[in-house]
């Protein structure tokens, strides 16, 4: 008998086929609840069953609670995988599931409302003995005399965070004290009118780190185990655009180090499920910025270099069942690195949906492709850009490169425009190639690019 009889996949596009196939992995039956727009997914077609939810719009289907509800019900399905995106972090969604006498596929509601604030993470972050970026230590108060002293006891530039943003949203530098009343009154009104909370908080802003994050997995039994860390410094206006694992420069002795304090704050607040700790990484020290309480897109590269299937371990914990690994079982065996293939313009970032007239995914040793698309699939305009993801693992980094530029150089995809030469570019580039580069890195070579 599989752990649970049957899941909903309450997502969509290339992660709700990754969850299925976990799910047929473990003979466990499948139901994908889908938008009107999406009945031709390929995770639809291979599904036990399906249910459309509402129309194309996101709000009317994806993140539809009542109606993918009422899809678990009438399927008599048991646990529902929320994906990453739409409901994942969503803790009045994993409570009614729960409420409605299901699984909910991730950490408990009250974990999720914890992190889902800020200020309450950093807070139990600090308390668990993880290292934070020197901030406010809790809510700013309303009085510019107050905030005056705390940006100057933290030290110019400071950064000024919604409690309730996350992700790049909702956040401003200050570089001196002159501009700081004026940046917590804008940065407040957005909080409000963004997130209807305009609580704030207060960090010292770090100019130039990386962005290093730790994978975490956790069972109802008190054990966590760390599966080292992603580097997600290449990104573009917040969006990840290449991932990689391990990071550059990053000794046995400090991911031990880091790893344990992900651990021992997991067992402290009863962490459940696959999780990640963002830090900043900065002069060789790691600073807490968020966690987030669901599986990632850039899952790939740590399952590739550790040999571990997150999500049928996110599955086995959700039903009850102990980690498949303990921390010694857990070794990182050569570097992967993860292309984000998206249906977008190369040079302006617009989106670009429309059919794709031929698909042929590339392969070899040490290549994985997650992707939805196939020959004829049509991308609609409706949701994330994200089509594809290709994986490279090899011995060590220069080999996953070569794997990935000939991969890159493989693919075909057709009838629509793509990044797919941007990456071809920054695998070819010098500081790329070097490794270890800060989160300014890509938009600074993208703006030197432009007048070619
Ligand atoms: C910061 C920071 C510098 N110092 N916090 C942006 C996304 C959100 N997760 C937090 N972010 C940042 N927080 C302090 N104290 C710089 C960023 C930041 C960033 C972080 C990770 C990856 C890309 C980024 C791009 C711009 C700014």
């Amino acid at each position: 008998m599989a752990v649970f009889d049957k899941i909903v996949i309450a997502n969509r596009g290339e992660i709700a086929l990754r969850i299925l196939r976990a799910c047929q992995a473990m003979g466990i039956k499948t139901v994908a609840v889908h938008s009107t727009v999406d009945r031709n997914l390929k995770h639809v077609a291979l599904a036990d069953e399906s249910v459309c939810i509402g129309p194309a719009a996101g709000a009317d289907s994806y993140l539809n609670i009542p109606a993918i509800i009422a899809a678990t019900e009438v399927t008599d399905a048991v646990a529902i995988h929320p994906g990453y995106g739409f409901l994942a972090e969503n803790a009045d969604f994993a409570e009614r599931v729960e409420q409605s006498g299901f699984v909910f596929i991730g950490p408990r509601a009250e974990t999720i409302r914890l992190m889902g604030d800020k200020v309450s993470a950093i807070r139990a972050m600090k308390k668990a003995g993880v290292p934070c970026v020197p901030g406010s230590d809790g809510p700013l108060p309303d009085d510019i005399q107050e905030n005056t002293s705390i940006a100057r006891a933290i030290g110019y530039p400071v950064i000024v965070k919604a409690a309730a943003g996350g992700g790049g949203r909702g956040m401003r530098v200050v570089h001196t004290e002159a501009h700081l009343a004026n940046a917590l009154q804008l940065t407040r009104q957005e909080a409000a009118s963004a997130f209807g909370d305009d609580t704030l908080y207060m960090e010292r802003f770090l100019e130039n780190p990386r962005h290093i994050e730790i994978q975490v997995l956790a069972d109802q039994h008190g054990n966590a185990i760390a599966l080292g860390e992603r580097d997600c410094s290449s990104q573009r206006r917040h969006q990840k655009v290449i991932e990689e694992a391990p990071a550059p420069g990053i000794s046995p002795k400090q991911r031990e180090k880091i790893g344990a304090a992900c651990v021992s704050a997991c067992k402290r607040i009863g962490y459940r499920g696959a999780g990640t700790f963002e830090f900043l990484y900065d002069d060789g020290e790691f600073y807490f910025i968020e966690m987030n309480t669901r599986l990632q897109v850039e899952h790939p590269v740590t399952e590739l270099i550790t040999g571990v299937d997150l999500v049928r371990e996110q599955i086995l914990v959700a039903a009850g069942e102990r980690l498949s690994y303990r921390q010694d079982d857990i070794r990182i065996r050569g570097h992967a690195i993860e292309c984000r293939i998206n249906a977008e313009h190369p040079e302006t970032f617009m989106p670009s949906p429309g059919l794709i007239e031929a698909f042929h995914a590339p392969g070899g040793p040490g290549i994985r492709i997650d992707s939805h698309v196939y020959d004829g699939y049509r991308v609609p305009p409706n949701y994330d850009s994200l089509i594809a993801k290709i994986i490279a693992h090899g011995e060590n980094r220069d080999i996953a490169i070569a794997r990935m530029r000939v991969a890159l150089d493989e693919l075909v995809l057709d009838g629509i425009r793509t990044n797919v030469p941007m990456h071809q570019w920054l695998l070819r580039d010098p500081g790329f190639i070097r490794g270890g580069f800060n989160i300014h890195y890509l938009e600074k070579r993208l703006a030197e690019r432009k007048p070619k």
